[in-house]
C-alpha cells in the first residue's frame, strides 16, 4: 500500500527514521539551555509542569533548528500532501499532553476537510509510561455529529466563542461514542526521530503520563493549505458564517512555507517576542 493510500484510509501514518538524530540532539541542547537561561522567568510566571516545559506554542520562532525539523518532514511526505502546504504553527512539550481523544477540525477549519492535518514528532524515544500517542484509526471518515444541535446545547442565546473548553469536550465526547468500535492504535514504543501523521479529523490524544521522572520531548506541527482562513469553533459550529479571504505572510525556509507569527505562547499563559527571551 503506498503511503498516500494508508494515509487516506486510516487517516494515520507512522513514518520510522524521518528526522535526523543529530538535529533532534541539537534541539534538544538548545532547549535546555533556554530553560536554564530563561529559568526565573518560567518559574515566575508558572509555566513549568513538574518543572517540565510545557505546550510552548511556536517555539520555532526562537529555536529556529526546529524549522529544519518541518523541512525534514515535509521533503518525505511530499508525494503525499498538497504541494501548497503550509506551517500554520508548531507547539513543544516536555511532559505528555495527557489530553483526551478530540478532533483538531473544530480548531483548524478552514472550510475544506482534507487539506490540513497534525503531525507529531518524538525528540526522544517513548513509551507507555511516558504520555504516547494514541488514535483512533479510520474515525477521520466518521461523520460529524448534529454540530447545531451541541452549539444549542451551550449557545443557543449567544454567539459562540472562538475557545471553549466545555464545547470542545462536549463535540469530542460526542465523536468518542460515535467510534466507539473502532481501533484504538497506541503509539507506546516510538523511537526517537519517528513522526506521527493525522488528518485533522482524525481522533487522537495523549495517554496518562505515568511515570514522571521521564519526560517525553516531542513536537506538534500543523499544516494548512496556503492563504486560508484557520477558523476556531466560532466558525467551525456556524456554518451560516462565512470563512474571510485571506493573505498571510510566510517565511520561505528551504522552499517551504511557514506562516509568519511573532509571539511564542507558553501554555496559553503569556506571549513573548523573541527579544524578550534569553537564548
Ligand atoms: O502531543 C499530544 O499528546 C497531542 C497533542 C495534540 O493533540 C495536538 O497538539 O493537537
Ligand atoms: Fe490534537
Amino acid at each position: 500500500m503506498t503511503l498516500k493510500k494508508e494515509y487516506d484510509e486510516n487517516g494515520l501514518l507512522y513514518l520510522e527514521n524521518v528526522v535526523s538524530k543529530n538535529l533532534i540532539d541539537k534541539i534538544n541542547f538548545k532547549i535546555e539551555i533556554f530553560k536554564k537561561k530563561n529559568f526565573d522567568f518560567l518559574k515566575g510566571n508558572n509555566l513549568l509542569k513538574n518543572d517540565r516545559l510545557h505546550r510552548i506554542i511556536n517555539f520555532h520562532i526562537l529555536i529556529e533548528d526546529i524549522k529544519e525539523v518541518y523541512n525534514e518532514i515535509l521533503t518525505k511526505i511530499s508525494d503525499i500532501f498538497f504541494n501548497n502546504t503550509t506551517l500554520w504553527s508548531s507547539i513543544y512539550f516536555e511532559t505528555g499532553s495527557e489530553q483526551p481523544l478530540h478532533r483538531d477540525l473544530p480548531y483548524f477549519y478552514t472550510g475544506e476537510l482534507h487539506s490540513s492535518f497534525g503531525c507529531w514528532v518524538a525528540l526522544e524515544d517513548i513509551n507507555s509510561n511516558n504520555g504516547p500517542l494514541e488514535a483512533i484509526k479510520k474515525s477521520h471518515l466518521i461523520d460529524q455529529p448534529d454540530l447545531v444541535k451541541i452549539r444549542n446545547l451551550f449557545f443557543a442565546d449567544s454567539d459562540v466563542p472562538s475557545s471553549d473548553n466545555n464545547l470542545f469536550g462536549y463535540y469530542n465526547q460526542q465523536v468518542r461514542l460515535m467510534c466507539k468500535n473502532y481501533e484504538k492504535i497506541e503509539y507506546s514504543n516510538i523511537q526517537k526521530g519517528s513522526v506521527i501523521l493525522w488528518h485533522i479529523n482524525t481522533l487522537h490524544g495523549g495517554k496518562e503520563h505515568f511515570d514522571k521522572n521521564l519526560t517525553r520531548k516531542s513536537l506538534v506541527f500543523h499544516f494548512t493549505p496556503k492563504n486560508k482562513f484557520v477558523g476556531h469553533l466560532d466558525y467551525f459550529f456556524c456554518k451560516e458564517r462565512k470563512l474571510p479571504s485571506v493573505k498571510f505572510e510566510y517565511e520561505v525556509y528551504k522552499n517551504k512555507l511557514i506562516k509568519k507569527n511573532n509571539l511564542i505562547d507558553f501554555a496559553h499563559i503569556i506571549q513573548k517576542t523573541k527579544e524578550e527571551l534569553i537564548i
